[in-house]
């Protein structure tokens, strides 16, 4: 067992109750506004951007300070491309028969089909990588706790930071998309989570008629 330090927590900050209250409200006004957009622009967006975004993302509380999450940023057109053919192939077979009516009808609200140009035309997209456990330098491994919820907690703030600089994204999930682990060479024991596709939105764009739930349908004060 390695002792562990302790510093003074110097990054916290204190308002006063009236600025926590606008700082509370303004948040959920922006968050809001935040809506999944599949009709994506081509227009350029600067790489450091994408980094900033991320360097939030990896701010999220993890099991046991693991961190267990690989970002891979891609912008290549090349890759796109390739990564647009592979999601289509799984999504045909998803859409045209491995999906139960159900889960078409469950979908039908949002207009998705099998056909995915975003992939190709947005100028990012973020294959976000959960590891399942980690690797010591002589091989052996590490467990990793709570994978899903931390990973599932970094992807939202990471949605979230795309939202609070202007873009727009996208929570894409073809399944199964084993395919990123070769494409983008990551290793068998880090599992594709979400296809984050990152850009602005087409001029234009439409979203689905779809509503949140009010506070008083998701929260309970007891
Ligand atoms: N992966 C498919 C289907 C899909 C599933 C759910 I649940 C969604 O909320 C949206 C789509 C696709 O990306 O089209």
């Amino acid at each position: 067992m390695t002792s562990q330090a302790f510093l003074p927590l110097s990054t916290y900050r204190e308002y006063p109750l009236d600025e926590m209250r606008l700082r509370a409200a303004t948040f959920a006004q922006e968050m809001q506004r935040r809506r999944t957009v599949r009709d994506f622009s081509n227009r350029a967006v600067p790489r450091s951007i994408v980094e900033d975004c991320l360097r939030a993302a990896g701010t999220a509380p993890s099991g046991a300070n693991q961190q267990p999450w690989h970002f891979v940023a891609v912008q290549d057109a090349a890759m796109k491309t390739t990564i647009r053919e592979a999601a289509e192939k799984e999504e045909q077979t998803f859409y045209q028969g491995r999906a139960p009516q159900a889960w078409l009808d469950a979908l039908a609200p949002l207009g998705t089909n099998e056909h995915k140009p975003f992939l190709e035309i947005a100028p990012w997209l973020i294959a976000i990588f959960a590891r399942s456990y980690g690797l010591n330098d002589d091989g052996s491994k590490v467990k990793h706790y709570y994978v899903q919820e931390s990973v599932g907690i970094a992807t939202g703030l990471l949605i979230a930071a795309i939202h609070n600089a202007g873009l727009a994204s996208l929570t894409h999930t073809p399944s199964p998309m084993n395919f990123l682990n070769s494409l983008l060479g990551r290793p068998s024991h880090e599992r594709p989570f979400l296809l984050l596709v990152v850009g602005y939105p087409q001029d234009g764009a439409t979203v689905p008629d779809i509503h949140r739930q009010p506070l008083e349908s998701i929260a309970t004060f007891v």
